[in-house]
Order: C-alpha cells, then sequence, then structure tokens
C-alpha cells in the first residue's frame, strides 16, 4: 500500500518533471492520425532524417488565431516557421520558434512562406521564402537554432526566374543533395527553376536552369526533389485548386517526365504542398489539408501518409486519410 509520503514525493516529481518540461520551451504531444498538429496551424511541410530521428520544418498559418483583415496580405498571415521531431511518427516534439521572418530584415513582404533546411559540412542551412520579396538562407550550429540570415540579403529574387513575369514566381525553395555530395536548388511558382549550389550553400554554381514540365500535369508550384533507385523525382502542386504530380528523369537537369498525380487536392485547401521521405525502412509523404476546425486555405494542417512504389518506379495514387501513417519500426 502506498503511503501518504509516498504519494507526496509522486506529486512532486511529476510537478518537477512538467516544470522541467515548459522551462525547456519543449511541448510533447501524441499525434492521433492526420492532421498530427492539432493545436496550431501548420503547413508546407519540409522533413530531414537524422538517424532514428525524424525532423519536420513547417509553415506557420495565424489567421485563424488573429483578428486580422481578410484581405490583407492576400490572406496568409505567416510571420515564423516551426520545428518538430519524431522517432516514431506519433510521439512528437515541438521545440521553441527557431526562425521568423523578422530574422531577415529585407523582408517587407512579412510573410514567411515555404522552406527547407538540410545539413552540409556540420551546419544547418535552412532555405526559406517570402512571397515577393525573394528567397533567404539561414545558417544555424544546431538543428534548433538559433538561426541567422546568412547573407543579409535575398540569396535569389523574381531577377533569378528569368520566364516570370509575376511577382511572388520566386517562392518554395527546395534543396536536395546528390550521391556524390553536389547539392543542388529548386524553386518557383508558375515555372520550375533548378541551379547548383557551391559548397558554401549560400551562392549558386552555375546558371539557373528551367525545368519544363509537360502540360498534362502543369507546374504551379512547391517542388520536392529526391532519388529513389538511381532516379531523380520532382514532385510538385500542379493547377489551381492544387493536386500533387510527379515527373521522373535520369538527369537531375531533366528532362522530366510527367508520371501522374499522387495526391488530389486536400480537404478544404485549395494549396497543398509535399514532402517524400525514407524514414526508418519506409516511405511517406508529408502534405497539408485545412481539415481542423476552424481550418482553411488560410490555416492549414499538416498530414502524413505512406508512399509505395510499383516494381517501375512510378508512385502509387495516395488516398488522403484522416488514420494517417501507422506506426512502423
Ligand atoms: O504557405 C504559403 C504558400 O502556399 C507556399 O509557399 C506555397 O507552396 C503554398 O503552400
Amino acid at each position: 500500500m502506498m503511503n501518504r509520503l509516498t504519494l507526496v514525493l509522486m506529486f512532486l516529481a511529476v510537478a518537477i518533471t512538467s516544470t522541467a518540461q515548459s522551462s525547456s520551451g519543449l511541448r510533447h504531444f501524441e499525434a492521433k492520425g492526420n492532421p498530427v498538429i492539432t493545436d496550431i496551424f501548420t503547413a508546407d511541410p519540409a522533413v530531414l532524417v537524422e538517424g532514428d530521428t525524424l525532423w519536420m520544418f513547417t509553415s506557420h498559418d495565424m489567421k485563424a488565431t488573429k483578428d486580422v483583415d481578410p484581405n490583407k496580405n492576400g490572406g496568409y498571415e505567416m510571420e515564423d516557421w516551426q520545428l518538430f521531431s519524431t522517432t516514431d511518427l506519433r510521439h512528437w516534439t515541438q521545440y521553441p520558434c527557431p526562425l521568423r521572418i523578422t530574422d531577415f530584415a529585407w523582408a517587407d513582404s512579412h510573410q514567411a512562406f515555404a522552406g527547407q533546411a538540410i545539413k552540409r559540412n556540420g551546419k544547418y542551412y535552412w532555405y526559406i521564402s517570402t512571397n515577393w520579396c525573394g528567397i533567404g538562407v539561414a545558417v544555424s550550429d544546431k538543428i534548433t537554432g538559433p538561426y541567422k540570415d546568412a547573407l543579409g540579403r535575398p540569396m535569389l529574387t523574381v531577377k533569378d526566374c528569368p520566364d516570370s513575369k509575376h511577382a511572388w514566381a520566386c517562392i518554395d525553395p527546395s534543396v536536395f543533395i546528390d550521391d556524390d555530395g553536389t547539392p543542388y536548388l529548386v524553386w518557383g511558382n508558375g515555372e520550375c527553376y533548378m541551379a547548383r549550389l557551391k559548397d558554401s550553400m549560400v551562392e549558386l554554381d552555375g546558371p539557373v536552369q528551367r525545368i519544363d514540365i509537360t502540360e498534362d500535369h502543369p507546374f504551379t508550384e512547391a517542388s520536392w526533389l529526391h532519388k529513389y533507385e538511381g532516379r531523380y523525382y520532382l514532385t510538385y502542386a500542379s493547377e489551381f485548386p492544387e493536386k500533387i504530380a510527379y515527373a521522373i528523369a535520369d538527369d537531375i537537369f531533366g528532362p522530366y517526365e510527367t508520371k501522374g498525380v499522387i495526391s488530389d487536392t486536400p480537404e478544404n485547401s485549395f494549396t497543398t504542398h509535399p514532402a517524400i521521405a525514407e524514414f526508418k525502412g519506409h516511405w511517406y509523404f508529408f502534405s497539408h489539408n485545412g481539415a481542423l476546425p476552424d481550418g482553411g486555405s488560410y490555416s492549414r494542417s499538416v498530414i502524413i501518409e505512406p508512399l509505395y512504389y510499383n516494381p517501375d518506379g512510378t508512385i502509387q495514387f495516395i488516398p488522403a486519410t484522416r488514420e494517417g501513417v501507422s506506426v512502423k519500426e
């Protein structure tokens, strides 16, 4: 039988543990299917696998939690980016906000659009977009930050999107390091662009090249590059409202052959935004919908589904479910 002293000691242990968690700024939660994160609105997932940990970098929609003019900022109210980690896709940790749009003094748009982070030479480089002010890059010695603007100016602007005419063409950077160690950046809205990066990760190494995507599944935005069995997969948001389509190439700069739609327009959101990664021997697809209460196209939520390849390397259609991933070890 527990005596009173034991009960008091147990209570103190619990109290001390929760205080330690809140003072460290970490928040632990369990995902109950899709959407994965239910207490803030998250969008544009980008993932980085390190050993047994999957890190997820997201945009942060603040529309539903703020009293804002619905016509302001073209509907988006996005001031910072968020970081999460998991070892089983079910138990998650959220970290103190590692990067804000105000960390980029030149970003007069004040819009923290989609980005992706990667590790190189012992540092983490986080490429972000800002709507019409261009693509920036932040750097940190630790994945959890603090991150600082690596250049003090945009790394790319609409001038680096030579075939584009609209102000928001230079968004949605996705970074990829090939097996031989060469880094690449792919980005764009309306038109898709790609360039090799220097080892410094903050400068282009060679010309910007336009990636032609055939008209059967036209390119809108949200490119994501990955490699599977020696071939390059360019996954992207197509048409509007957006679906996710993909194309495959033998050379990273193409030509890319479109292979079809792998995910339909998500529930209650006219945008969608893919990430694809292998984690613990299984492949996963990350995206967003607007399915939370108060959710919508400007208050989105990250979802995760399993992804399967056919024997010829094509990707099976990914139905949207509320169940999400089942945890696989
Ligand atoms: O989240 C803002 C923008 O909406 C992203 O940059 C696009 O990919 C779309 O998801």
